[in-house]
Formats: structure tokens, C-alpha cells, sequence
């Protein structure tokens, strides 16, 4: 029998620079301030591991039992994990289709989750779930991402995202939308020009559902699973804003593998302009020919002023996005600086997972670089803490007897002062 995992509640009161920690596992209030007009809510995000991946990659899990790794001993435990951390949104990754028709959707309903899911494309059959209580926030627009592009041969692969606008429910007052997105970038280490691409769509579509009427963002949460580390090239440009791709490997963007040999520079732009994203990370206005009539009856074509810029844009190496995004995690174990780990299997142990969020100004004060739009901020509450690979190692690694996947749960406390 294996031992069982500690995780705690870290509480982040940032108004009085203190980090205050309260040791065990339930959901104690905060101690910070208690305002009036807040809405406080919690996001889970979650690789819940599909039946199908584990199976074709079944190398990665020679280290489980084999009981530990059957469908019907995994899914009563990662409902039990769901149900006990009682998060308001949960952003899923892996949902197996059959698993999620049958058995996740109706066991998430009969918690008081309203559910979404956007599938892959292709063949594998699983997909991003978003769900969230119906107690705390109505619907206000589903948004599904296909990365898989036809007409641009750089985007052949079958991953997804998923886009959400959620209505907090108030008692008194009006308070801005919530837009909540979740993904699953592509695993491939190597191929780190589709990874930004993927990204750059994502962060398109937030830009387009979080978009509000007096030009400033909505409060943005973006979950999931990037399949890349800390500090890596992707990784910084969520964090800034911007990146410098010059001269970068495309098997370094992600930072999963050490070793760049023989790898291809990033292509200046990345993206094809047919994409219809500009370098900015958002839609660019339809480039339709203007069509006049003329007395003779005859059609004319002229471009858009318009066309010049994107022109121009092309030549430069740089990304942007307009989102100042904060992490949840920091990545590192403040008094050892050993790195956390998101994910554990045979094969790696490393943080690929996310919760990025929209922080209110002052978290972000004094931060350098990219023009920043104005976005709806959030305050972090807390968060549950992560562990390190040797932790998990102490009970066998992922999947286990209690933790049914290869990831942990990330889990973080909000609050959106009104
Ligand atoms: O790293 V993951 O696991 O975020 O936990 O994302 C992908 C990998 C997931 C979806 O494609 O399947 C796993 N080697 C190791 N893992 C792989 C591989 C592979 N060749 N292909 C897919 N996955």
C-alpha cells in the first residue's frame, strides 16, 4: 500500500506583502480584508489523462501497477479529487469522448457543473472539457479553437481549445463577464513554431471573446496543459507580452529536450499571413478586396490601406500579445528552489501545466516591456501547492493507488473586486 501525497492551501494576501500559509487540505476561508463587492471563485485545471494515450504510450507507465491504470479504477478517484476540491471552474484536458458522454458529463452534472467540450480534431478521440457551477455563473458564449488549418500546411496537427464567457452571479450589482479558457498544445518537443502558432490562435480568440464594448478586456483566466517549461521561449511570451524569436531553434521554444541539433530557425514571420493573425496575436481585419462599380459597369479591386502595414510586419521577428498574464505557481520552492512538477512518469518529471490569470495592477506594477491593454484584473486568494519529482517518487509516481493520472491538479482562489 502507498503512502499518500500532502498538498496544502497557500494563501497570497498580497494587500499586506505577506504570504501567509495555513497547513492542511480544506477550503479555509482567506484571511484577507473581507470587502463587500467581490465576487471570490476557483479554477481547477486538469490533465485528467485519457484511456487512449495511456494505452498508446503505455512505455511511460512501466513503473504502475497494472490495476492502477484501468479506466474504472482511475475515474472513481479523479471524481473523488474533483468533488473534494469543489472548484467553481474546471479546465479539463484528455477527455476521452465515450468516457466524457458517459460517465464524466452526467457525474459533473449531478455536481452542479454545467458542462462544454471541444474534441480533436482527427483521429484521437479526446478533448478539452470547461465546466463550471451553475450556482456561481451563467453562460454567456461558447467559443471552440481548432488548430488544425486546411489551408496553412504548418498547422497538420489535432489539437484544440476552448473558449468560454461566464456571467458571475451577484446578489446586488452588475459585474464584468469572466473569460475562461483551457487548451492542450501539442506534445511534439521538436516542433516548437506549431506550439507558438497554436498559442497565437488561443490568444486570438481570447482577444475576440474577452473583447468589451469600451475597448478594455474582461478578467482573462488561460488553463491547461503547453506542453512546455518554465522559462522557456513560450513561456516567456505568455508571461511578457512579447518575443524576440530571432535566430531560435524551433526545438527550443518549448524547452522540454536540451539538445537543438540539427533543428531549423524559427521562419520569419512563423505563421503564414493566410492564418488571419497578426503578429499581435489578434484577428486581423478581413483583407476583402473593395469592390466598386463603375459607370462602364465594370469591377474594380482595390486593397486596403491596411495591406501595406501587414507588409511591413512581416519583417520583424517579434510577437506581442496584449494581456499582461500572471502565474498562479511560481515554479520553484521558494526555500530549496528545487523545482514543482505538474506531470511524473517514467519518462519526465517537469511542470507543463498552467493557470495564468489577469492580475490586478498591482500585482503587475513595474513590470517592463509590452504595451499592455486594459484588462479586468483578478486577485489571487491562494493556491494548492504543487510537489517535487522526489515527492512523487515517495509514492510511486503517476498514476498511483490515489492519483489517477500522470498530472496533478492545479488549483487556485480568485477574487474580482467590484
Ligand atoms: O506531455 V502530455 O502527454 O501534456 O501529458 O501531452 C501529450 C503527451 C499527450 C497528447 O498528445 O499524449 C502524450 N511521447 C510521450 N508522450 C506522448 C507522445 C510521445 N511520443 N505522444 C503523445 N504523448
Amino acid at each position: 500500500m502507498e503512502g499518500t501525497i500532502k498538498r496544502h492551501w497557500e494563501y497570497l494576501c498580497n494587500h499586506n506583502k505577506e504570504k501567509t500559509k495555513i497547513l492542511g487540505d480544506k477550503n479555509i476561508d482567506c484571511k484577507c480584508e473581507d470587502s463587500e463587492n467581490k465576487f471570490d471563485f476557483s479554477v481547477m485545471s486538469y490533465n485528467i489523462l485519457s484511456q487512449n494515450l495511456l494505452e498508446d504510450n503505455s512505455h511511460l507507465y512501466r513503473h504502475c501497477r497494472r490495476p492502477v491504470l484501468h479506466w474504472s479504477f482511475r475515474f472513481p478517484n479523479i471524481l473523488k479529487e474533483i468533488k473534494h476540491f469543489d472548484a467553481d471552474v474546471l479546465c479539463l484536458q484528455e477527455v476521452q469522448e465515450d468516457h466524457y458522454g458517459t460517465e464524466i458529463r452526467p457525474s459533473l452534472e449531478s455536481l452542479g457543473y454545467h458542462c462544454e467540450y471541444k474534441i480533436r480534431t482527427g483521429r484521437k478521440p479526446d478533448g478539452c472539457a470547461i465546466c463550471f457551477k451553475h450556482s456561481k455563473f451563467s453562460l454567456l458564449s461558447v467559443n471552440p479553437v481548432e488548430f488544425y488549418r486546411p489551408d496553412v500546411p504548418l498547422l497538420d496537427r489535432d489539437n484544440v481549445g476552448l473558449v468560454l464567457l461566464l456571467q458571475p452571479k451577484i446578489a446586488s450589482g452588475a459585474s464584468p463577464a469572466i473569460c475562461i479558457a483551457n487548451t492542450h498544445l501539442l506534445y511534439n518537443p521538436r516542433r516548437g513554431d506549431i506550439k507558438l502558432t497554436q498559442l497565437a490562435m488561443l490568444l486570438a480568440e481570447i482577444s475576440s471573446v474577452a473583447h468589451q464594448k469600451d475597448g478594455s478586456f474582461c478578467p482573462i483566466v488561460m488553463c491547461g496543459d503547453f506542453n512546455s517549461v518554465p522559462g522557456s521561449p513560450l513561456y516567456s511570451f505568455i508571461k511578457e507580452g512579447k518575443l524576440n524569436y530571432e535566430g531560435l531553434a524551433i526545438g527550443k521554444v518549448s524547452g522540454q529536450e536540451q539538445s537543438s541539433r540539427g533543428q531549423r530557425i524559427l521562419s520569419i514571420p512563423i505563421w503564414p499571413p493566410n492564418l488571419g493573425i497578426s503578429q499581435n496575436c489578434v484577428y486581423e481585419v478581413q483583407q476583402v478586396p473593395k469592390v466598386e462599380k463603375t459607370d462602364s459597369d465594370q469591377t474594380q479591386t482595390q486593397l486596403d490601406k491596411t495591406e501595406v502595414l501587414v507588409t511591413a510586419e512581416k519583417l520583424s521577428s517579434n510577437l506581442q500579445h496584449h494581456f499582461s498574464l500572471s502565474s498562479v505557481y511560481s515554479h520553484y520552492f521558494p526555500d530549496t528552489g528545487i523545482p514543482e512538477v505538474t506531470t511524473c512518469h517514467s519518462r519526465s518529471a517537469i511542470t507543463v501545466d498552467y493557470i495564468f490569470y489577469s492580475a490586478e495592477k498591482e500585482d503587475v506594477a513595474g513590470q517592463p516591456g509590452a504595451e499592455v491593454a486594459l484588462v479586468g484584473g483578478l486577485k489571487l486568494l491562494g493556491r494548492l501547492s504543487l510537489l517535487t519529482e522526489q515527492d512523487l517518487w515517495t509514492v510511486n509516481g503517476l498514476p498511483n493507488e490515489n492519483n489517477s493520472s500522470d498530472h496533478l491538479p492545479l488549483l487556485a482562489k480568485f477574487r474580482l473586486e467590484l
